[in-house]
C-alpha cells in the first residue's frame, strides 16, 4: 500500500540549508515558497544565493495542496515565488525572472552575448527533456533492464552536456543558468550511486570533473540539507511508491511536470 508522500517528510531544512533559511526570515519584496528537499526548488535557491538577492524564505509542503498555496500556484508545486504580492512559479521561468527583475544584482547568470545566451537555453532544454527524465527513470526503475536502459540514457545525456562545458563552468569562468539547472541533481547523484549502480566516471572524465566542481560550489552546499533526511524521500521513489506528480508522470511514460 503506497503511503502518502507527506507523512514522513522532515518538515524543515537541516544542516547547512537550515543556516541559510535562518538568515532569510525578514520580510522582503520577494517571498520564496520553498520545499527544502526539492531539486527544482534548489535551482531558484542557488540563483538567489549566487546573486545576493534579498528574499524571505517560507517552507511549504507541496504534497498537502493546501488551498492557500493553490491560490499562489494552481499546480501546487514548489518552487513558487511571490514578488510584490504577485505569484510566479516554474523553476526555469523563475530563474529567468530573477535576471529580469534584479538586473543590478551581479553576477548575472545569463551571458551578455546573445549566441551564448541562446546556447545556455538550448542546453537547459536538453537537461529538461533528456537528463532529468533519465535520472528519474533510473531512480524509479524496478528491474535490471529498465535500470540499465535509464542509466545508459543518463550517461549519454551527461556526456553530451559535458562536451558543451567550456570549463570550469558551462560558459567558461562564470557560473550560468545552465549550471544552476543541473546542480541539484549532481548534488543528489550519490543516491543513484548507492542504489542504482550509477558511476559518475562512466559518463566520462569531463562530466566527473564538472560534477565534482559543481557539487562543491558554496551556493549548492549552503542550500543542501542533511543526506539522511533526503534519503527518506528518495526511499519512496526507490521502491516506486512515491505519489508525487513527477513519480506519476514517469510511471505512465510521460514527461515530468
Ligand atoms: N516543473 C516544475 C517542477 C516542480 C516540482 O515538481 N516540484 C515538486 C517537488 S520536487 C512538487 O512540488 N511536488 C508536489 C507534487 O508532486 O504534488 C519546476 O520546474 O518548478
Amino acid at each position: 500500500m503506497a503511503r502518502l508522500p507527506d507523512e514522513n517528510i522532515h518538515p524543515v531544512a537541516t544542516g547547512r540549508a537550515a543556516e541559510t533559511v535562518a538568515q532569510h526570515q525578514d520580510p522582503q519584496d520577494l517571498v520564496f515558497w520553498s520545499g527544502w528537499f526539492c531539486p527544482f526548488n534548489q535551482r531558484v535557491w542557488i540563483a538567489l544565493e549566487e546573486r545576493g538577492i534579498p528574499y524571505q524564505y517560507k517552507e511549504v509542503n507541496p504534497y498537502k495542496k493546501e488551498p492557500q498555496f493553490l491560490m499562489l500556484n494552481p499546480k501546487g508545486l514548489v518552487p513558487t515565488v511571490e514578488y510584490q504580492d504577485k505569484a510566479l512559479y516554474e523553476s526555469i521561468v523563475l530563474c529567468e525572472f530573477l535576471e529580469d527583475a534584479y538586473p543590478t544584482y551581479k553576477p548575472s547568470l545569463l551571458p551578455s552575448d546573445p549566441y551564448e545566451r541562446a546556447r545556455v537555453r538550448i542546453w537547459i532544454d536538453h537537461v529538461t527533456k533528456n537528463m532529468l527524465q533519465a535520472w528519474q527513470r533510473l531512480l524509479m526503475a524496478q528491474d535490471k533492464a529498465k535500470a540499465d536502459a535509464a542509466r545508459s540514457d543518463l550517461y549519454d545525456a551527461q556526456r553530451k552536456f559535458a562536451a558543451q562545458v567550456k570549463g570550469p563552468y558551462f560558459v567558461g569562468e562564470a557560473l550560468s543558468l545552465a549550471d544552476v539547472m543541473v546542480a541539484p541533481w549532481v548534488a543528489r547523484e550519490y543516491v543513484l550511486e548507492q542504489h542504482r549502480g550509477y558511476d559518475r566516471a562512466a559518463a566520462g572524465g569531463e562530466w566527473k570533473a564538472y560534477a565534482e566542481r559543481l557539487s562543491g560550489r558554496e551556493s549548492v552546499v549552503k542550500t543542501t540539507s542533511e543526506a539522511d533526511k533526503l534519503q527518506v524521500i528518495y526511499d519512496r521513489y526507490l521502491v516506486d511508491e512515491a505519489q508525487s506528480e513527477a513519480a506519476r508522470a514517469i510511471r505512465s511514460g510521460h514527461m515530468m511536470p
